[in-house]
């Protein structure tokens, strides 16, 4: 790993420790997690030990309280270990941890936010639904009043997370069916999954990121207390929406950790490599190709370093997000699918790591919003700025 120069000393260190947690502990265990997708139950509390479950918390809820640039670097490695445990740790930082940070109430987050982030409960979140995916705010899953209480119907799916975590963030339709509010007529909930009418269904069979579990679960006549509900019963898309914006700059990380580690595999194996008596990275076919990958991963980089700063100055951009994530997903799909190439036969086989890493990378372009609802927002920012001059 080279040392970055434009980095702090206190950010290189994490990154470090980082680094040396994902290749002593993460690296030795992921072929056999991919295998037989059995969850990395055991990493979650070392993760926690670390610090590394409550990473954007303050201290004052046992968290670490660092920036998100120092958040996403120790992220970056974690997946560069790992992808599947990337994604439990980032559903878990930037989602319901975040959320309850920064719209709960005091006693919503002296309850959930210090054992949080101490990794002894782990959280999710639930917006997608069968009928709603990159439409999120046309979701059906529906809380009712009864008095002081909401009664939960519904089901979500491909909840990250979802069989394992002790607490989960969902939104439902809080409007009445006779007032529907579109976006306006959501409300976010903080869910116990030990509640009498959740229940968790079925385990999805997936492409890549075998060892973090996706289930679809749901809410039979749920009875949620006032406690539950995360602030405005009809702001719930919002806050939402606000969380993924830094559930995004964590998909990009683990993107980004995705393509490094493709990119280490090949440039070991064409080092080793012989074919027409030479090694194969002496042929400038090759080697150009290394090249392209190399600079598309320091672009990713790039752009989602700079989208954290800005982040860390105060500024959440969300146009930045979006274009982090965007660059950092496409990027991990093409970088993976030419260390395939470059393996060759042996590039198909799950004996070597690479078409682990391809299969891992496909999801980035999808979850947290696809690469077409990051296009639409690049867009719909690009033309809502004031022209210059
Ligand atoms: N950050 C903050 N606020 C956002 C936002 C974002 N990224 N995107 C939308 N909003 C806000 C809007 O500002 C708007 O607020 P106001 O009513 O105050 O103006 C509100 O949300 C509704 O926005 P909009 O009218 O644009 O809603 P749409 O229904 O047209 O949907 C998209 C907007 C498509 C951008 C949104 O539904 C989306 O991101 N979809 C993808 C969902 C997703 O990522 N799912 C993955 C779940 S994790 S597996």
């Amino acid at each position: 790993m080279r040392r970055d120069y434009t980095l702090t000393d206190e950010q290189e260190q994490v990154r470090q420790l980082a680094r040396d947690f994902a290749e002593n502990e993460l690296r030795p265990h992921t072929v056999r997690w991919d295998a037989t997708g059995e969850f990395h139950e055991e990493v979650v509390p070392l993760l926690g030990e670390l610090g590394f479950m409550g990473m954007l918390l303050p201290p004052e809820y046992d968290g670490l309280g660092i920036d998100m640039l120092t958040y996403l670097l120790a992220l970056e490695q974690i997946s560069w270990g790992d992808a599947s445990v990337a994604i439990t740790m980032s559903v878990h930082n930037s989602l319901p941890t975040q959320m309850i940070l920064r719209f709960g109430n005091d006693e919503q987050k002296q309850k959930w936010l210090p054992p949080m982030a101490r990794g002894e409960l782990l959280g999710a979140f639930a917006l997608s639904e069968a009928g709603s995916g990159s439409d999120a705010a046309s979701l059906s899953a529906r809380a009712e009043r009864d008095g002081e209480h909401w009664v939960l119907n519904g089901e979500k799916l491909w909840v990250s997370n979802g069989s394992r975590a002790d607490v989960v963030m969902v939104m439902v339709r809080t409007d009445r069916p006779d007032d529907r509010r579109g976006a306006r007529g959501i409300g976010a909930f903080i869910v116990p999954t030990d509640t009498p009418g959740y229940s968790v269904g079925k385990k999805e069979d997936k492409t890549g990121l075998r060892s973090s579990e996706t289930v679809a679960i749901s809410f039979n006549d749920m009875r949620l207390g006032p406690d539950a509900l995360l602030a405005d019963p009809y702001k719930g898309f919002l806050y939402a929406m606000s969380g993924l914006q830094g559930g995004r700059l964590g998909v990009a990380a683990q993107a980004l950790g995705i393509a490094e580690a493709a990119l280490d595999h090949t440039v070991a194996y064409a080092r080793e490599r012989r074919q027409f008596g030479r090694p194969i990275s002496s042929f400038q076919a090759v080697s150009f190709k290394f090249a392209e990958m190399y600079t598309r991963v320091e672009a990713s980089r790039g752009l989602l370093y700079r989208a954290a700063r800005a982040w860390d100055a105060g500024d959440v951009d969300k146009r930045l997000c979006s274009m982090a994530k965007l660059h950092a997903s496409e990027t991990a799909v093409w970088v993976t699918s030419q260390a395939v190439n470059l393996f060759g036969g042996y590039g198909f086989m799950r004996d070597y790591p690479v078409e682990k890493l391809f299969r891992d990378a496909k999801v980035t372009e999808i979850y947290e919003g696809t690469s077409e609802i990051q296009r639409v927002v690049i867009a719909k920012e690009l033309f809502q700025e004031q022209p210059s001059g």
